[in-house]
């Protein structure tokens, strides 16, 4: 290894839904971060590693940033100041429409920002290029010291031009995390959020944001013939509780089905997978939930 070897943490950061945890999962080659079409899909903040021969790349996935509504909201909004804070390089991903200067929650902190930041326009497979040109140049202007990078996650289009820019721009340093290592969430942890992804596929617009996943269990001893696992999806009311189960237990059936072969996927071992739907009235507007059930900022 020589000493051009470079090494850092990159956060992704920008508005939900425009695509932020399908980028990490492309440029990483591995589906770590769930993705959704519904916003407000990722609420943690998780690490993807990736090896080149000339650097490592620590990419921090973060929650779509907006106005805090609840106290789930202040928690993701805290983890996306923190993933800016511990990063050495900013990726703003925006969609393929001009800024929003009055759109305050994000912009001024990427003004106050003491490290590069790159833009990135994804969704480019959604717009005519001639629109392009004016797009760039208006995220040029808002930010000139900025390079503004046209990608398209979903179909890895511009993504070696991201990654060079990015890499340029990383301090020489030697690897930090051992090769074999893709991320620093645990197993437990990645089967929660497949369990959540199944949930965000089957329900409606407003019910997949009241919904949390615990892992009460999660027992390997018998690996890999077998890994056990409990858990309990928490809603806020009665009545979503209803929802989540479906008619004959329908929803709930299909979304354990689902999710367990996903895991079985993601383990390489036979899962038996043992779900619950428990209520826990208003839980994104209580602070000791919020810790709980692991929002932690
Ligand atoms: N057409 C198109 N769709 C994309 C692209 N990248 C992501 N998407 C879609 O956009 C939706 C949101 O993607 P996510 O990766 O979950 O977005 P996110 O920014 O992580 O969202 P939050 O976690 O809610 O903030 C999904 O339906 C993706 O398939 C792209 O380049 N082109
Ligand atoms: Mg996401």
């Amino acid at each position: 290894m020589t000493s051009d070897f470079k090494c850092g943490y990159v956060a992704i950061i920008g508005y939900p839904n425009v695509g932020k945890s399908t980028l990490l999962n492309e440029l990483v080659g591995e589906r770590l971060a769930i993705t959704s079409p519904k916003p407000q899909t990722t609420r943690h903040r998780l690490l993807g590693v990736l090896n080149r021969p000339d650097a490592q790349l620590l990419f921090l996935d973060t929650p779509g940033i907006l106005k805090p509504r609840s106290a789930l909201h202040e928690s993701l909004v805290k983890t996306v100041l923190e993933s800016l804070a511990g990063a050495d390089v900013v990726v703003w991903l925006v969609d393929p429409r001009p800024p929003d200067p009055g759109n305050e929650v994000l912009l001024p902190h990427l003004r106050e920002l003491a490290q590069p930041l790159i833009v990135a326009i994804n969704k480019i497979d959604l717009v005519a290029k001639p629109a392009l040109l004016p797009l760039i140049a208006a995220y040029h202007e808002t930010f000139p010291q900025a390079p503004v990078v046209p990608v398209s996650a979903l179909y890895r289009d511009g993504l070696p031009a991201l990654l060079e820019e990015i890499i340029k721009r990383l301090p020489a340093a030697p690897p930090l995390f051992p090769e074999d290592q893709l991320t620093d969430k645990t197993e437990r942890f990645l089967v929660g959020e497949l369990i959540r992804q199944r949930l965000l596929h089957h329900l409606g617009e407003e019910i997949p944001h009241a919904v949390a996943v615990v892992i009460e269990e999660f027992d390997e001893s018998r690996r890999p013939d077998l890994v056990n696992i409990r858990a309990v999806i928490y809603v806020e009311k009665d009545s979503q509780k209803g929802i989540v189960i479906g008619k004959g237990g329908r929803v709930l059936k299909a979304v354990g089905q689902e999710a367990r072969e996903e895991m079985e996927v993601l383990l390489d071992a036979k899962v038996y997978l043992d779900l619950w739907v428990k209520v826990w009235k208003n839980w994104r507007r209580d602070p000791k939930a919020i810790r709980m059930l692991g929002y932690e900022g």
